[in-house]
């Protein structure tokens, strides 16, 4: 095991990384931009590194001066969180090249998945539905054509270098397939730098179910069962549950062993999550993220486990502790991600909190960095804090996340709660029935 680690990361997600390696009797290092001096991570882990100036650029994102503050600490491993270079594969090669662990998957697995043409052949291949569409990528407008005939509109023309909705144009229609893929083309060139394409059928209503997937790295692997991500702001999640609502014991089953036979078949490493589109009890493969996800701990009430103790467990060398047949599901969580952001148009909100009490007791979790007189920093995301409830159903779950928000006192900046005590009070979410065009729907509807 490992004496020490450094989490390449900062707020809510390099607490929990120190958390587990607190409890695992590792030591932790913190890195900070100068803008995070006084930063909870900075304070809790045993060390912290200053890396660079305010910019991501420049620290969080510097992997000279990671590489660097390794060095300097006698850290062993390092821990991304999710986000800035937790799926850069050029990162986890340099690591290699200076033998430091990288606390996740290989570089070649995170560089499959990163091409989405690339990941969704591969996909198809190890036997995991996928949205029927082009084989590859879509060269020129003929071939658009020619594809979109074949599998019928509507169509999307997503970027091979996208991910997360970027540079993504629906066709209804041959009349405007032509716009679509020349705006999709232009927009992937200018965000990414990269202008493939590739097309797929238009899913009209579906919802946004992910796998949680863990491998050893040695041709094991299970599954955590799925998270209903589809309560999404463009394209950002803000309320996430575990089970999904829709999803039935006997779909879960299906779709996860296929899921784990998969990753056991690429010998993937470490915790991963595979997305799908879920349309009329059907799924369809999307994307795949190498990495932990904000929402893990919704699968983590659920399952009863440490998805970080054991990612840290596995790049050690250790065997993995999961076993799919001691997996089973209690209850039902929830995750709603506490946003510095004004209402309604969620324009980001940084300033001093000048006073802050988390909520507790039964079924309650908040993974926040904040405290007392805590002032955030306009550099970086506006994600403050996760509020997590568990109960022994649904409803108890959501009686739940009501009662917490009702205990959490955020005050200095506007925050995304007063989205949450509304939406709560709305049939079709205590009824779990949403698609991932409701909450746009919705806002546009309530704040017109
Ligand atoms: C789609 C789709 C409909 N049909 N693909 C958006 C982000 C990216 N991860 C995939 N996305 C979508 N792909 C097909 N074939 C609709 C979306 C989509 C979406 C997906 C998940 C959650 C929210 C979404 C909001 C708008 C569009």
């Amino acid at each position: 095991m490992f004496d020490k680690i450094l989490i390449a990361n900062r707020g809510e997600i390099a607490l929990r990384v120190i958390r587990a390696c607190r409890e695992m009797g590792i030591a932790s290092v913190a890195v900070h931009s100068t803008a995070d001096s006084d930063a909870m991570h900075v304070r809790m882990a045993d060390e912290s590194v200053c890396i660079g100036p305010n910019s991501s650029a420049e620290s969080y994102l510097s992997i000279p001066a990671l590489v660097a503050a390794c060095e300097i600490t006698g850290a062993q491993a390092i821990h991304p969180g999710y986000g800035f270079l937790s799926e850069n594969a050029t990162f986890v090669q340099v690591l290699e090249d200076h033998g430091i662990t990288f606390i996740g998957p290989s570089a070649a697995h995170i560089r499959i998945m990163g091409d989405k043409i690339t990941a969704k052949d591969t996909a198809m291949k190890l036997g995991i539905p996928v949205v029927p569409g082009s084989a590859g990528g879509v060269p020129d407008v003929e071939s658009a054509k020619k594809t979109a005939a074949e599998i019928g509109y509507p169509v999307i023309i997503k970027a091979t270098a996208g991910g997360g909705g970027r540079g993504m144009k629906v066709a209804l229609d041959a009349e405007g397939l032509e716009i679509a893929f020349r705006t999709a083309r232009a927009e992937a060139k200018a965000a990414f730098g990269n202008d493939e394409v590739y097309m797929e059928k238009y899913l009209q209503k579906p919802r946004h179910i992910e796998i949680q997937v863990f491998g050893d790295g040695k041709g094991r692997a299970v599954h955590l069962g799925e998270r209903d991500c589809s309560l999404q702001r463009r394209h950002q999640k803000v309320f996430e549950e575990a089970p999904g609502p829709c999803i039935t014991p006997e779909q879960r089953a299906r779709i996860g062993k296929i899921c784990a036979d998969a990753m056991a078949e690429l010998k993937y490493s470490g915790a991963g999550t595979i997305e799908f589109l879920y349309e009329d009890g059907e799924f369809y493969f999307i994307e795949m993220n190498t990495r932990l996800q904000v929402e893990h701990p919704v699968t983590e009430a659920i399952f009863g486990v440490d998805l970080v103790r054991e990612q840290i467990r596995v790049a050690a060398g250790l065997p993995m502790e999961f076993e799919q047949d001691k997996l089973t599901i209690r209850g039902a969580a929830i995750e709603v991600r506490i946003n510095a952001e004004k209402l309604p148009n969620f324009s980001p909100c940084p300033g001093k909190i000048t006073q802050y009490h988390a909520p507790g007791g039964l079924g309650v979790r908040m993974d926040s960095a904040l405290y007392d007189g805590y002032k955030i920093p306009p550099y970086y995301d506006s994600l403050i804090g996760k509020l997590i409830v568990f109960g022994r159903d649904r409803p108890e779950a959501l009686a739940r996340l009501s009662r917490a928000l009702g205990e959490l006192i955020v005050d200095g900046v506007d925050t995304t709660v007063p989205l949450f005590n509304a939406l709560l009070a709305e049939p079709d979410i205590q009824a779990g029935d949403y698609s991932i065009h409701w909450l746009e729907k919705w806002l546009a509807k309530t704040y017109g």
